[in-house]
C-alpha cells in the first residue's frame, strides 16, 4: 500500500514553491514548419513527410547558455526544456531510437548542453517528457484522439504492441533520469481518455523515477492533463500522484484546494503568444505588463507561473519574447521580494490590484492608482511597523487626511500628489507588520 509522506513531500517542494517563476522552452523539429508543436497532428502529416525536418534540422545558433541567461535576467528561477514532445523526436541521445538530435546534421545532445548551461547560471533545471509518441509504431494510431493518423484506417492498430511502447517509454525516462545528473523537475505530459494512470504503468514508472531521482519535483499528468487536479486533491493519493497541479493556459479563479480545503501546490503554464512551439505568424504576444500582473496573480493565489518561449529553428528565442523577458526582468529586479517565497495574503483582493505575502511582509501590488490615499485593506494600524515602496525602499507615510475619516478601521497609505504611480505596470508597497 502506498503511503503519502507529507514531511518528505514538503521538504522536496520547498525550492519549488519559493521559486514561483520559471521558463518553459518548447523546441524541436516543429520549429522548421513553424506552425506550432502540434503541426503534425493538426495537419495530419504522415511520418514520411515530417522526416524532411529531421533531415534538415541544424540549429547553428543553439546556445543554451543564452537561454539560461535570458531566464535568469527575467527573474526566473527554473527552466524546463522539452526533451521529447508528442512528435517523438528526442533532444537527447537515447539508445532506444534513431529519431534523436544526435542523428541530425548537428549531431548534438541538446539536453546535455542545456542542463549544463542552466546549472552554470545557478538555476534549477527540469525536463518535459511526453507520454505520447506519434513516431513509435506501437503507439495507437487510427482512432486515437490526437495521433496524426487518427483518421486514416490504413493505420489500424491490430499489430501494435502497446506494452512494447511502454517499455520503450520507460526506458527513455530511465535515460533522462540517469544520464544527466540531478534533475530538479520532471514535467510529464499528459493523460487523456483511458490513457491514464496504470495504462502508462504509472506506479512502476514513478517508482523508478523516485529511485533514480529521489528529490525531483513531478507534475500530475500521469493521472490527468491541464484538466483535472489529480489524486493529491482527493485526499487519497495514488502511488503515482504528482507533486503539483498543472493548469494550462489558465489561472485558477481561486487558487486550488484539496477536498478538505487545504491549499495545493500548482503551476500555471502559459504561452507568450498562442503557441508553445515556434510559430512564424503568431504575433499575438501578451504585453509584458500583462504577464507581470499575471505572475503576481498566480503568486497571490498560491501558485507558480511557468512562462513559455519557443525558439526558432536556428535556436534563437524570438525577438518579441526576448523583449518581454527584458521588461519582466526590469520589474523583477526591483520587486522580486514580492514574488519569491511569497504566497496568499489571506486578505481579499483589493480592487486596485493584488496582495502577496511572505511572513510579516505584505506586498500591496498597485495595478492602478486610487483617488486619494490607498486603503491597505485587511490590516490594522497598530500592526503596521513601516510602509515602503519596494522598488526604491522609500518611506511611505500613513495618511492622516480627512477624506477617509469615515473609515477609521482601515490604514491608508499616502502616496503624495502625483496621480501617476512610479511603476505604471505594478507599483509594490511593502508593508512590514510588527
Ligand atoms: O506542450 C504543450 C502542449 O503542446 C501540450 N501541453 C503543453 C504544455 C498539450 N498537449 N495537448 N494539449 C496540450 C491539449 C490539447 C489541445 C488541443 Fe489543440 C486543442 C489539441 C487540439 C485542439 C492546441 C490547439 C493544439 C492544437 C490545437
Amino acid at each position: 500500500m502506498y503511503k503519502f509522506d507529507r514531511g518528505n513531500y514538503e521538504k522536496r517542494m520547498e525550492w519549488y514553491t519559493n521559486a514561483r517563476f520559471g521558463m518553459f522552452i518548447h523546441w524541436g523539429l516543429y520549429a522548421i514548419p513553424a506552425r506550432g508543436e502540434w503541426v503534425r497532428s493538426t495537419e495530419e502529416i504522415p511520418k514520411e513527410d515530417y522526416m524532411q525536418y529531421f533531415e534538415e534540422f541544424d540549429p547553428a545558433d543553439y546556445n543554451p547558455s543564452a537561454w539560461a541567461k535570458a531566464a535568469k535576467e527575467a527573474g526566473m528561477q527554473y527552466v524546463v526544456l522539452t526533451a521529447k514532445h508528442h512528435d517523438g523526436f528526442c533532444l537527447f541521445n537515447s539508445q532506444y531510437t534513431d529519431f534523436k538530435s544526435t542523428n541530425t546534421r548537428c549531431g548534438r545532445d541538446f539536453v546535455a548542453e542545456f542542463i549544463e548551461a542552466v546549472r552554470a547560471e545557478g538555476l534549477k533545471v527540469g525536463l518535459y517528457f511526453t507520454l505520447l509518441d506519434w513516431y513509435h509504431p506501437d503507439y495507437p494510431h487510427y482512432g486515437d484522439k490526437i495521433h496524426p493518423m487518427r483518421n486514416n484506417p490504413e493505420y489500424g492498430n491490430e499489430n501494435r504492441n502497446f506494452d512494447n511502447y511502454l517499455t520503450y517509454m520507460h526506458n527513455q525516462v530511465r535515460e533522462i533520469c540517469t544520464n544527466y545528473g540531478k534533475l530538479d523537475l520532471l514535467w510529464f505530459d499528459f493523460s487523456y481518455d483511458d490513457m491514464r494512470g496504470e495504462t502508462w504503468r504509472a506506479t512502476e514508472l514513478m517508482d523508478m523515477v523516485r529511485t533514480l531521482q529521489p528529490d525531483v519535483v513531478i507534475d500530475n499528468r500521469l493521472e490527468v492533463s491541464g484538466e483535472g487536479y489529480g489524486s493529491l486533491a482527493t485526499g487519497n493519493p495514488t502511488p503515482y500522484h504528482g507533486d503539483f497541479v498543472s493548469p494550462e493556459q489558465m489561472i485558477p479563479p481561486d487558487g486550488i484546494c484539496d477536498v478538505n480545503g487545504n491549499d495545493l501546490i500548482w503551476e500555471a503554464c502559459v504561452t507568450m503568444n498562442n503557441n508553445w512551439g515556434y510559430h512564424a505568424t503568431d504575433h499575438f504576444f501578451k504585453p509584458a505588463g500583462m504577464l507581470i500582473k499575471k505572475l503576481v496573480e498566480c503568486v497571490s493565489k498560491g501558485g507558480n507561473m511557468l512562462l513559455n518561449v519557443g525558439p526558432d529553428a536556428r535556436g534563437n528565442i524570438p525577438d518579441e519574447s526576448m523583449n518581454i523577458l527584458r521588461v519582466i526582468g526590469e520589474w523583477m529586479k526591483k520587486n522580486r521580494e514580492s514574488i519569491y517565497g511569497c504566497g496568499k495574503a489571506g486578505i481579499e483582493k483589493p480592487d486596485y490590484g493584488r496582495i502577496t505575502r511572505n511572513g510579516k511582509k505584505l506586498y500591496f501590488h498597485l495595478f492602478e492608482n486610487t483617488i486619494g490615499p490607498v486603503p491597505l485593506t485587511g490590516i490594522k494600524k497598530e500592526e503596521v511597523k513601516k510602509i515602503r515602496y519596494l522598488g526604491s525602499k522609500a518611506e511611505i507615510p500613513i495618511s492622516t487626511s480627512w477624506v477617509h475619516s469615515d473609515y477609521p478601521d482601515i490604514v491608508f497609505a499616502d502616496l503624495g500628489p502625483d496621480p501617476i504611480l512610479p511603476d505604471e505596470i505594478d507599483t509594490v508597497l511593502e508593508v512590514t507588520l510588527k
